[in-house]
């Protein structure tokens, strides 16, 4: 039987300050993801007793509670792992590395890219996520956003990095100004980490 686990911080929750504070970071973290692997895991137990009970209406009716909180858990831990405190080199992005000049290349420029990005995750209606991503069908990278947790998987796009703009994510700090969240989330990006995703997915 399938147990998802809420997977550790490789920093301490005051570590991504000043963007996100210590509280923010926690009550995140520990609270909101968390929830979503813990619903995560009991929508899944009750499908697999729906599915030994052949229970298909059941199992159907619980598929957008594993949905929602499957993509919770998946999203969150990407995003996680591409964020790094300052200390340790957030928000520094090497121009020689293969990110930044494929970056450079699709978007005309960093800057460029950097505001297309910022604008649409922006505009994102209610709860979602910006992201970039790779497409693997034309081997391009795109800028994508997503309502709620949904995959960006799930239209044939391999995540890259992602930005949250759920309220959860920045109302403690940046109260309704989601645009100033999404500008300084580039202060604590893990170049190194999405540096390698995306050398994983175009090798
Ligand atoms: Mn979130």
């Amino acid at each position: 039987m399938s147990n998802y686990q809420l997977p550790d911080l490789d920093y301490d929750y005051g570590d991504l300050e000043p963007v996100m504070t210590a509280q923010m970071l926690e009550i995140h973290h520990d609270k909101h993801h968390r929830a979503y692997v813990n619903n995560l895991n009991a929508a899944l137990e009750k499908y697999h007793e729906a599915e030994k009970k052949k229970d298909a209406e059941k199992m159907v009716g619980l598929q957008s509670a594993i949905k929602f909180n499957g993509g919770g858990h998946i999203n969150h831990s990407i995003f996680w792992q591409i964020l790094a405190p300052i200390k340790n080199g957030g928000g520094v992005v090497d121009k020689n590395s293969s990110i930044y000049k494929a970056i450079e290349t699709y978007f005309t420029s960093f800057e460029n890219f950097q505001e297309t990005l910022n604008a649409q995750t922006t505009k994102v209606q209610g709860s979602g996520w910006g992201w970039l991503g790779y497409n693997r069908q034309n081997k391009s990278l795109t800028i994508q956003t997503s309502q709620n947790h949904d995959l960006l998987s799930a239209r044939g796009i391999f995540p890259i990095f992602c930005i949250d703009v759920w309220e959860h994510a920045y109302y403690l700090k940046y109260k309704n100004l989601r645009p100033s969240f999404v500008q300084d989330i580039w202060k604590i990006l893990n170049w190194k980490e999405i540096e390698n995703r995306y050398k994983k997915i175009i090798s």
